[in-house]
């Protein structure tokens, strides 16, 4: 091999490694921005992103997809997201019952309001809004843009009347708690 060829490739090869250690050690901070307690008592904030990175062609939220990422918040908080969506693909956000992720359209969200504002049409750059999650049971963040959630543009929201404190979890690791 040419000699600056190798080095190159050399060069490339350590990067990359470096990369890859950085993004390792970086991975629970970046997730603990995802979930936070709020400035009340029994409220948590939800930072949602779509298409944070490449993952499932963009079709992600936070970087996961296909409920991989799974909010666990106790029953009769009240959940205040902020959604973002950087990129020219219309997105949205809207939470609806954990069944609901394999039709093709979504519907209407599970409680009044959660959703960002015309999910379907999904123009919003990004939204806030608060629900009190009153309700025990499986649910999910979904992409209210047609097809998208049936692609895997969704995470998991679980209400559980056993949690004591918020928590997200990635890829069933060890979750991150609000805070
Ligand atoms: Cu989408």
């Amino acid at each position: 091999m040419d000699r600056r060829l190798f080095l190159s490739a050399t060069t490339t090869c350590l990067l990359g490694a470096l990369a890859s250690a950085e993004a390792e050690e970086k991975k629970p901070a970046d997730e603990a921005g995802f979930i936070s307690l709020g400035d009340k008592p029994k409220t948590v904030k939800v930072l949602i992103i779509a298409t944070y990175n490449d993952a499932n062609h963009g079709m992600n939220f936070n970087g996961h997809f296909k409920g991989r990422a799974v909010y666990t918040i106790p029953t009769g908080w009240t959940v205040e997201v902020q959604f973002k969506n950087a990129s020219p693909v219309p997105h949205s956000v809207v939470v609806v019952e954990e069944e609901k992720t394999r039709k093709m359209q979504v519907g209407d969200p599970y409680w009044d309001g959660a959703s960002s504002p015309d999910p379907t049409v999904a123009i919003a750059k990004q939204a806030k809004f608060t629900f009190v999650a009153d309700e025990s049971g499986d649910y999910a963040f979904v992409c209210g843009f047609p097809t998208h959630c049936l692609a895997g543009h969704w995470l998991g929201l679980e209400i559980s009347d056993e949690a004591k404190a918020p928590v997200y979890t990635v890829d069933g690791e060890e979750p991150v708690e609000a805070k």
